[in-house]
């Protein structure tokens, strides 16, 4: 069985970050290890007066005893960090743990509709921007990979300003993923590989109203069954597909969009497609 360790807060109220990853990916059939950055009371979009509690202390003593109990990982995932004291300590982390197999996959995430997150500023950034780079795939939102790229976010954005971020983004990473995209009537995600200089770009139909947390469900499925053998292309049309079901399941309750999509009534899709690959 593949091993991931997830590294990103725990936001107990609102259906983010590790309780969306821990359950997702373990219905993938890969087991998951959490690493919490932080303990917050719920997300901070949308909520005021959320609790904050950094957990760099702790992280540090969690990881000297996997160093000592020399546990390995197939995959390291990085979600929200939060604090730029962690942001700066994973860069050294994944110098301890990630080997030649060790695939590093980061969701920088940072931004979303327009806005960067709460309490994030642009030294925050610039240390994301770090820790692509020591990436073997990231996945930016639309505007994540705009502040990554440009520095700025910018709501008017065309075909031609998405042909020059993606083209300037990969000298970050060699893999990316920008999600998000939106294109008239429709939502896109852009795939590029640099490594097999290939590109995939999957739209999808956009419904109405805003849907939290997408980002995160995405990057959960994303990773989890890439590392289970799923091409870089399979994985990001299984991880969007995946997206448009759960949304169509949380349409009922679209008025509750802080509360993140309905993804455990499409848990049935992940477990089906982990029996197929058993089988
Ligand atoms: O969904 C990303 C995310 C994760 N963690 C925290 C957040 C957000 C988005 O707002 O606030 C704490």
């Amino acid at each position: 069985m593949k091993r991931i360790v997830t590294i990103q807060d725990i936001s107990c109220f609102g259906k983010c970050s590790q309780t969306v990853a821990m359950p997702i990916i373990s219905a993938l059939g890969v087991e998951t290890v959490p690493l919490p950055t932080a303990i917050l009371s719920t997300h901070t979009g949308e909520f005021k007066d959320y609790s904050f509690l950094p957990l760099c202390d702790e992280v540090k003593k969690i990881t000297e005893h996997w160093k000592k109990q020399q546990i390995k990982f197939d995959a390291i995932y990085i979600g929200y960090i939060g604090s730029k004291a962690q942001a700066e300590f994973l860069v050294d982390f994944i110098d301890d743990f990630a080997d030649e197999n060790t695939i590093v996959f980061l969701d920088p995430a940072m931004a979303d509709n327009g806005e960067i997150y709460a309490g994030l500023d642009y030294e925050y950034i610039d240390i994301i921007r770090k820790l692509c780079s020591c990436a073997d795939i990231i996945a930016p939102n639309i505007y994540e990979a705009m502040l990554l790229v440009d520095g700025e976010i910018y709501t008017d954005y065309d075909e031609n300003d998405i042909e020059r971020i993606s083209k300037t983004i990969t000298a970050l990473c060699p893999k990316v993923i920008i999600t998000g995209i939106h294109k008239d009537k429709k939502i896109a995600t852009l795939g590029i590989d640099t490594v097999k200089n290939s590109s995939i770009i999957k739209e999808n139909d956009k419904f109405d109203g805003m849907y939290y947390g997408t980002g995160d469900v995405f990057s959960s499925v994303f990773i989890g069954s890439y590392i289970n053998g799923f091409d870089f292309h399979d994985a990001i049309s299984f991880a969007d597909d995946f997206i448009q079901e759960c949304i169509k399941e949380t349409l009922p309750d679209k008025e509750k969009y802080w509360y993140s999509i309905n993804f455990e009534k499409c848990m049935h899709m992940l477990t089906d497609y982990n029996k197929k690959t058993e089988g």
